[in-house]
């Protein structure tokens, strides 16, 4: 029999699904892992890789597929493992190259799949790497952009361009060892490395393939748009960027319009470099594809460069920031509507969409949002066509800890004010991980923690919710398994707002179940009628999935013609037929 003929035997017989070859990536649900807050193993007050280990089994209690953590390399920590000194060693503080051996041999038992975090535009300026450019060893020495800068006519030394650090100041830190400048678009401990340098490309490759032989399932790189600067000219100098208007002050990152400094065209390029790096490494090594994750907070068309060219193959999933960065507590369901189907209409043929509405940069969801819209934000995410991205805590509905001005630590914060800490702080969202309703959030055995743990921890911890019914935490298990339906993993879907107050998202696979979520974004009570929204529906709907907010009980029926909607509430109806 070829090859062919008992493909459609198979087929005939019903036992191949249609995409059975699907890739696990596609509509996988991801957790990120923030490790300093999720488990201490050790009571020092810091979590910590055996501490993952030990919550793998709740990542699969909850469904997830694959989670990424946030740097847990060798780093001085000037800026929280987002610093890397060594891309090969795992720093003390989380534990050691065994554990996290650990760590991804009892992940492969779960089946849940480890994805690294990558940090490629910098190292440390405690790496060994920068040590020996610093020195001028012939072979590191453009490791780093590097540059005399100019003298003004006081005979006083000026920077080579006017490029502002993230963390503010000027991007250039003056090196007394080398005598020149060298650049950092974040912290000066974070000198940037020379993307234009083959040899320092070669490097990176050799960290993700040192990682993939550790038998990590993939990346997810960071800030990624930061990774190359505009080329130096003939003479070797950087042209200033323009000013913006609205700032005097050369300290502030808005200070110049960033046309040199962020994305630049060789930047998605880079990317599809590293994708045939994993490509290679599993025609070699088989198994599951390694998978790419990309921060970038580029312009939308710009993003979609990273999901490949015509030829090329990009990164799997570029992360989708338009809700995080363009939603606020007041927008509308139009707005709504309106990024999410941009993101559906730009993205390239055949490409997977992927959501996220929360990360370790930002405030918590139900801070943002507003703490009874966190089912809401949850069922969003988890019914959309895709991958899901869940931050830690979200799936309990937790709200930012309070952090005082002198227990701050994110350097982002601790470099501005007192008088407005809190509008740049990300340690909020970075409080640990509320597991019962113990002392210390059950995160440590130890007295004192690296950031306070809310005080709210008794009301919202995973103990607690595990037992009332509609918790968020239950409410978030219920849809990881609507999440195996057939009309929700590969339905078409249609995302669009019944008014000013709701949005609509239906799922359909030909054949399957009708699937409509519905989300009451303001807090007034809402009747919709399906059927004026959507062409031929089934005319009877039950309730797949309720909140705490919900009147009606799931498996309750309704009517297509007439839907009620508390505020904030949001559901999941399931047709009573087929369609
Ligand atoms: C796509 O990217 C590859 C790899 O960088 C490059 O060689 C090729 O020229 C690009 N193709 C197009 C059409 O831009
Ligand atoms: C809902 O809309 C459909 C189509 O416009 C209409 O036929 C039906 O009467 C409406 N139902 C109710 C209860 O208003
Ligand atoms: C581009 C980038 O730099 N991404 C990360 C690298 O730099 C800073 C500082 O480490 C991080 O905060 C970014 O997330
Ligand atoms: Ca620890
Ligand atoms: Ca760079």
């Amino acid at each position: 029999m070829t090859t062919w003929t008992s493909l459609f035997l198979l087929l005939g017989l019903g036992l191949l699904a249609v995409d059975a070859a699907a890739p696990w990536w596609k509509t996988a649900s991801f957790y990120q892992i923030y490790p300093r807050s999720f488990k201490d193993s050790d009571g020092d007050g810091i979590g910590d890789l055996n501490g993952v280990t030990e919550k793998l089994e709740y990542l699969k209690e909850i469904g997830v597929t694959a989670t990424w953590l946030s740097p847990f390399l060798k780093s001085p920590m000037a800026d929280f493992g987002y610093d890397i000194s060594d891309f090969k060693a795992v720093d003390p503080l989380f534990g050691t190259m065994e554990d996290f051996e650990n760590m991804v041999s009892r992940a492969k038992e779960l089946g849940v799949k480890i994805i690294l975090d990558f940090v490629p535009n910098h190292s440390s300026d405690e790496c060994d790497w920068f040590l020996r450019s610093a020195a001028g060893e012939e072979e590191y020495k453009d490791y780093y952009i590097w540059h005399a800068g100019f003298l003004n006519e006081d005979g006083t030394r000026r920077p080579p361009t006017n490029w502002v650090s993230v963390f503010r100041g000027s991007a250039w830190e003056w090196h007394e060892g080398r005598q020149e400048y060298y650049l950092h678009q974040f912290h000066k401990k974070q000198p940037d490395f020379n993307f234009r340098n083959p040899v320092v490309r070669e490097e990176m490759n050799n960290v993700l393939r040192f990682w993939l032989e550790k038998g990590v399932d993939g990346f997810r790189v960071d800030a990624i748009y930061h990774a190359f600067e505009i080329e130096a000219d003939e003479n070797g100098n950087y042209p200033d960027e323009p000013r913006n208007d609205w700032t005097n002050d050369p300290d502030e990152y808005g200070y110049t319009h960033k046309i040199y400094t962020v994305d630049q065209p060789e930047t998605p390029h880079l990317v599809y470099e590293w994708r045939q790096i994993l490509e290679q490494f599993q025609a070699d090594n088989g198994g599951d594809e390694r998978i790419l994750m990309v921060e970038t907070w580029s312009p939308i068309e710009i993003v979609m460069h990273y999901y490949g060219n015509e030829t090329a193959e990009g990164a799997q999933i570029p992360f989708n920031f338009q809700l995080i960065s363009n939603l606020h507590y007041d927008s509308d369901a139009y707005h709504y509507e309106y990024l999410i189907n941009n993101w559906l209409n730009l993205m390239p043929e055949g490409k997977s969409a992927n959501w996220v509405i929360g990360n370790h940069d930002k405030n918590r969801v139900g801070s943002r949002f507003g703490a009874d819209r966190v089912d809401l934000f949850n069922i969003l995410l988890l019914t959309l066509p895709g991958c899901s991205i869940t931050y830690q805590g979200e799936e309990l509905g937790m709200l930012d800890g309070y952090v005082s001005w002198e227990d701050t630590v994110d350097p982002q914060a601790c470099n501005g004010y007192e008088s407005n800490y809190m509008d740049n702080s990300r340690d909020p969202a970075r409080t640990p991980m509320h597991w019962s309703d113990e002392t210390m959030a059950g995160f440590t055995t130890g007295k004192s923690t690296w950031l306070p743990v809310s005080t709210d921890y008794r009301q919202r911890n995973v103990k607690t919710e595990r037992g009332v019914s509609l918790s968020h935490l239950n409410v978030f298990k219920r849809l990881q398994q609507l999440r195996q339906e057939p009309s929700i993993v590969d339905g078409s879907a249609e995302v669009t707002a019944v008014s000013n107050y709701v949005l609509a998202v239906k799922r359909h696979l030909l054949g399957d179940y009708v699937y409509i979520s519905l989300f009451n974004i303001f807090d007034s009570i809402e009747n919709v009628n399906l059927s004026s929204v959507f062409g031929s529906l089934p005319a009877k709907f039950q309730y797949a999935l309720v909140t705490e907010k919900s009147i009606k009980k799931v498996g309750d029926q309704v009517s297509a013609g007439s839907v009620t909607l508390m505020p904030h509430e949001a559901i999941v109806l399931r047709s009573t037929t087929t369609a």
